[in-house]
C-alpha cells in the first residue's frame, strides 16, 4: 500500500462545531505526531521502550497540564485539551497515557489539593517536562475498589511514615515525584494524598515486564517501606476517596477523546487498504458489500463518539459536567475504538497482524485502556447507579 497522509475523519462537518483555536491546536498536534511519533513508534513498541526523548518537546508544546491555568501551563479549554489527547493517541495510547498521568493525575491533584509551596515547586517543572510524575492509587489486591487500599500513613512528629504497595503504575520507574494515596492512621484511616519525592529512602519502583499492551509506556510496581516524608508532603486539601476520584475524572475525560484518535487511525488504515487491495474479479475489497458495512460501522461510531465527547467537553468548560457523563464517554468511546481495531484488523486480512500497520498495536493498547481508569463494567455500574439511585458495585 502506498504511503498516505492522515486526512482526519469528519463525516458530518464536525469541524464546524470547533473554534479556529481548537482546530489550530489539533492540527499542530497532528503535524507533530506525524513528524515525530509515527516514524518511531512501531520500533518503540517492538522494543518495549517509552520514547522519553520526546518529553521536552511535549513540554514546549504545552501538552502537560494543558487545561490548567498559570504555573507555565497552556491554559487550553477542555475541548482543545481533548483534541490534543485525540492526536496523541492516534500516535499511540502509551504516549497519551504519559500525558494523561502527568497532567490529570499528577499536576491536577497538586493544583487542586496542594499547598502553595507544592504548587510553586512542582507545577512549573512538571509543565515543562523537566520532572516526571506518577499516580499511585491501585494496589495488588485493590483495583476497581480502591477504598480497600492497605497503604498507610502514620504521623511521626512533623513527618509522616508511609508503608504499602502500589501496582500497575504508569511512569513509576521514571518518575521524580509520586502522588501516593494512603489511609492516615491518625485520622480514622481517612484517604489522603501525599507528594512523595521518589528519591526518598524506602521508596522503590520496579517495572512490570511481559506486557502485550502499552509496550511504549512504562508500567511499574511501587513499594514504600517506612518512607519518611515531611508533613508538608501531605496535600492539605485532599480529603477522602473523592479526591483521587476527582483526578480520575480529568484523566477519563482525556481518554474519551484519545480513544477516538486510535479508532481514527484504524479506520483510516482500513479504508486506504480496502481501496488498494484487490480480491476476486480484480476488484478492490472496498467494493464488496461486507467490507463496506464494516467501514460504515466504524465511521458511524467514530462520528457518534465525537459528538458525545464534544458535548461532555462543552459541559466541562461550562462547569456543568457530572462524573457520570465522563463515565459514559470513557466507556462508549474505548469500546467503540476496540471494536474499530478488531474490524480494521479483519479488513487487512493477514497483513492486519503485522506491525507494518498500526492496527494490532492500537488493539493491544486499547485492551489496557478498557481496563484502566475504571473498567468498562465499572463505568456501566457508575452510570447504572446514577440513573437508578442504587449502587450495584
Ligand atoms: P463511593 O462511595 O461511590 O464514592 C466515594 C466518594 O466519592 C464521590 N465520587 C466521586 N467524586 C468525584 N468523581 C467521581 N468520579 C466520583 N465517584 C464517586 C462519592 O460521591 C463519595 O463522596 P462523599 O462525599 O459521599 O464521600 O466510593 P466506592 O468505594 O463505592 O467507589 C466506587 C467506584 C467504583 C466509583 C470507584 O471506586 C471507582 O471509580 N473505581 C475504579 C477505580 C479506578 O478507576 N482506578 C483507576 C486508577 S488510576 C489509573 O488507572 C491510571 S491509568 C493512567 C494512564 O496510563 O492513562
Ligand atoms: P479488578 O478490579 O480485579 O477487576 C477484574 C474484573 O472484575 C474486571 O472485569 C472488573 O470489571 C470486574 N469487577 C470488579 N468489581 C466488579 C463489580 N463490583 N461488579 C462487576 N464486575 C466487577 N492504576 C494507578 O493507580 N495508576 C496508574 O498509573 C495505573 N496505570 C495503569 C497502566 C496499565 C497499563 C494498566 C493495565 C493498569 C493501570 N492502573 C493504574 C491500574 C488500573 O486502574 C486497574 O487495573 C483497574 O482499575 C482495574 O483493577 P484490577 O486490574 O485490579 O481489576
Amino acid at each position: 500500500m502506498p504511503a498516505f497522509k492522515f486526512p482526519g475523519v469528519d463525516f458530518i462537518e464536525f469541524d464546524s462545531l470547533l473554534s479556529d483555536d481548537e482546530k489550530l491546536v489539533r492540527d499542530n498536534t497532528r503535524k507533530w505526531i506525524e513528524e515525530n511519533v509515527v516514524p518511531i513508534i512501531e520500533q518503540c513498541n517492538r522494543d518495549g521502550r517509552f520514547p522519553r526523548e520526546l518529553v521536552p518537546a511535549m513540554g514546549e508544546l504545552g501538552f502537560f497540564g494543558a487545561n490548567l491555568q498559570g504555573y507555565g501551563c497552556a491554559g487550553m479549554n477542555n475541548v482543545e485539551y481533548g483534541l490534543v489527547t485525540q492526536e496523541l493517541e492516534r500516535g499511540d495510547s502509551g504516549l497519551r497515557s504519559f500525558v494523561s498521568v502527568q497532567s490529570a493525575l499528577v499536576m491536577y491533584p497538586i493544583y487542586a489539593f496542594g499547598s502553595d509551596e507544592q504548587k510553586d515547586y512542582w507545577l512549573p517543572k512538571l509543565a515543562k517536562g523537566e520532572k516526571i510524575g506518577c499516580f499511585g492509587l491501585t494496589e495488588p489486591d485493590f483495583g476497581s475498589n480502591p477504598s480497600g487500599m492497605r497503604t498507610r500513613a502514620k504521623k511521626d512528629g512533623d513527618h509522616y511514615i508511609l508503608n504499602g504497595e502500589k501496582m500497575w503504575i504508569t511512569s513509576g520507574t521514571i518518575a521524580d515525584v509520586a502522588i501516593i494515596w494512603a489511609k492516615v492512621e491518625d485520622e480514622k484511616n481517612r484517604i489522603r494524598g501525599f507528594v512523595v519525592d521518589t528519591k526518598t529512602p524506602g521508596f522503590k519502583a520496579d517495572d512490570v515486564h511481559g506486557k502485550w499492551s502499552l509496550r511504549a509506556s512504562v508500567t511499574s510496581g511501587l513499594s514504600l517501606q517506612d518512607v519518611r516524608v515531611p508533613a508538608s508532603a501531605l496535600m492539605p486539601k485532599s480529603d477522602g476517596l473523592k479526591s483521587p476520584l476527582m483526578c480520575l475524572n480529568q484523566a477519563r475525560y482525556g481518554i474519551s477523546w484519545g480513544a477516538i484518535g486510535a479508532a481514527m487511525s484504524c479506520y483510516d488504515t482500513a479504508l486506504q487498504y480496502a481501496k488498494f487491495r484487490k480480491q476476486f474479479r480484480d476488484m478492490p475489497i472496498a467494493g464488496h458489500q461486507l467490507v463496506q458495512e464494516k467501514l460504515v460501522w466504524m465511521i458511524s461510531e467514530i462520528t457518534k463518539a465525537q459528538l458525545l465527547v464534544l458535548q461532555v467537553g462543552r459541559l466541562k468548560d461550562s462547569g456543568k459536567v457530572g462524573h457520570q457523563h465522563i463515565s459514559m464517554a470513557k466507556r462508549n468511546n474505548v469500546w467503540m475504538a476496540l471494536e474499530c481495531a478488531r474490524l480494521a484488523r479483519d479488513i487487512l486480512g493477514a497483513n492486519g497482524v503485522a506491525d507494518d500497520y498500526p492496527i494490532m498495536r492500537h488493539m493491544m493498547n486499547l485492551e489496557s485502556v478498557k481496563t484502566y481508569e475504571g473498567t468498562h463494567d465499572i463505568h456501566a455500574l457508575i452510570i447504572g447507579s446514577h440513573i437508578t439511585g442504587i449502587d450495584a458495585f
